[in-house]
């Protein structure tokens, strides 16, 4: 078999905590055919100190470019973070262009390249991920690389009057058609996609993922829906149940009931929303005081942006202003913590507790809403509250669905989940395993792959 080349703006190594699904799905892709992963390093340097370095155990290879702090700047937090990450979730008025950010964007995404095309070998597939390396096909190309190219989008694709916003959105988007195969999360992100190419560049679809251009180049468009690892998130969750994380919140917790929320401290996960929506239904619903915490484990990502601090120093407030109005000397109503945990130890969390909030604004699909439901105990799995606004309820339709813009949707979903007798929960969530099981990491990245090899 062909060897798989992956390129992603950070790569996980083996022994890396951090490695959640998407990392354990490509090293072992990796590991089966044998394999490159190439990403940055996380290192920042001074001009002319940047090193290639090299790890590998003979079977997997991994190669990590170290990049400047004024890259860093301008690719990293500038062009992917503040103008590409917010457009693309819906959030034009967050968007922060400059032409040197998208300068730098391009630059790195040229130098990614080099140092790629000087890797590759005769018969080598190369999988590229995400929003920070859109044009880096397009480069790999200009130096004649004609291996096989895939690319994945795992954040979403809006409308095309959204994408035209963005200044010079034709370099950024056209870049696309130099892949063979283009996959993102959802039937409406093809939608949005193949859309774009027709109105900006009089592209004909054919089959409904066939993209032609008039000038005659040509690629494959397909949502592959990304999955999780179910039976080892399973496994992790029964293990973890007796483990002593779980055993202190449990603990913890004196009988009362739990909510659990899971996010990356992000703008587009809706936390300021989730927040209100709790106190919400604790000033409705005064049963519910003291019967019911709501645990939001929230990790700061990308401090250096500034609406990430500012979204930061928002949600202490509202966390700080629900507590003080209700919490009592034995019950604080928000539990809120700032810091990661190892896979295993959320899995148990999630088995312990009897809602999970999952209410993004918008997501490309949402793993945590998977993990949740994935971590549940057969005879009495806890209720699953998910946006419709995330890529992962075209999936899990016996969530209990919510617009996340209405704070009174989320406070009737809660009290629906905290009373949904045991019947149903069991019913909503065999439908929602059995289709995790089918549709599970594995199964994602060998469709990604197989139809990658047919184009
Ligand atoms: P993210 O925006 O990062 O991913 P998500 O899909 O929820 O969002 O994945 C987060 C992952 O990080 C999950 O596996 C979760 O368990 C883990 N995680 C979150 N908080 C953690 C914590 N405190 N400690 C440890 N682990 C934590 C992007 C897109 C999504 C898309 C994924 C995959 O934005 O829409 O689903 O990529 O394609």
């Amino acid at each position: 078999m062909s060897r798989l080349v992956v390129i992603s703006n950070r790569v996980a190594l083996p022994k890396d905590v951090r490695a959640g699904g998407l990392a354990s799905a490509m090293q072992s892709a990796l590991a089966e055919t044998g394999g490159l992963w190439f990403g940055w390093s996380g290192r920042l340097v001074d001009e002319g100190e940047r090193t290639l370095q090299r790890l590998g155990d003979g079977r997997v290879d991994f190669a990590l470019l170290d990049l400047t702090r004024e890259e860093y700047a301008r690719y990293y937090l500038g062009f992917s973070n503040r103008t590409l990450w917010p457009l693309l979730h819906f959030r034009p008025s967050l968007l922060d262009y400059s032409r040197d950010d998208f300068a730098g964007y391009r630059s790195v995404n040229r130098l990614f390249a080099e140092h790629v095309a000087r890797l590759l070998q005769p018969g080598d597939r190369v999988w590229v991920h995400d929003y920070h390396l859109i044009p880096l096909g397009a480069e790999l190309r200009a130096l004649g690389v004609d291996a096989q190219i895939g690319f994945f989008l795992h954040i979403p694709l809006p409308p095309r009057e959204l994408l035209a916003i963005l200044p010079h959105h034709e370099h950024v988007f056209s870049a696309l058609a130099a892949y063979d195969l283009v996959g993102v999360q959802t039937s409406a992100d093809l939608d949005a996609l193949t859309r774009y190419f027709q109105v900006e560049y009089g592209a004909t679809i054919a089959d409904g993922q066939a993209v032609h251009l008039p000038d005659g180049r040509r690629f494959r468009a397909a949502a592959f829906p990304i999955g999780i690892d179910t039976g080892r998130v399973a496994r992790a969750a029964e293990r973890a149940a007796n483990g002593a994380a779980t055993r202190r919140l449990v603990t913890s917790l004196e009988h009362r009931r739990l909510a659990i929320g899971v996010d990356r401290l992000d703008y587009s996960k809706g936390l300021p929303q989730r927040f209100e929506a709790f106190g919400r239904f604790l000033s409705r619903h005064e049963e519910w005081r003291a019967k019911v915490s709501l645990l939001q484990i929230a990790p700061p990502s990308r401090s250096d942006v500034p609406e990430y601090r500012e979204l930061r120093s928002r949600l202490e407030r509202i966390a700080g202003a629900t507590n003080g109005r209700y919490a009592e000397p034995d019950w604080v109503p928000i539990r809120y913590v700032n810091r990661s945990f190892n896979q295993a130890t959320l899995a148990g969390f999630y088995r312990a507790a009897d809602v999970g909030l999952v209410t993004p604004l918008r997501d490309g699909m949402n793993l945590v809403a998977k993990e949740f439901v994935a971590a549940q105990p057969a005879d009495d799995p806890g209720v699953l509250v998910l946006s419709s606004l995330a890529g992962a309820a075209r999936e899990l339709t016996q969530a209990v669905l919510i617009n996340p813009h209405d704070p009174d949707d989320i406070v009737d979903a809660l009290r629906e989940a905290l009373a949904m007798p045991l019947h149903d929960r069991r019913e909503r969530w065999s439908a929602m395993m059995d289709h995790l099981r089918r549709h599970d990491i594995t199964y994602w990245r060998n469709t990604f792959l197989d139809a990658l090899a047919d184009t």
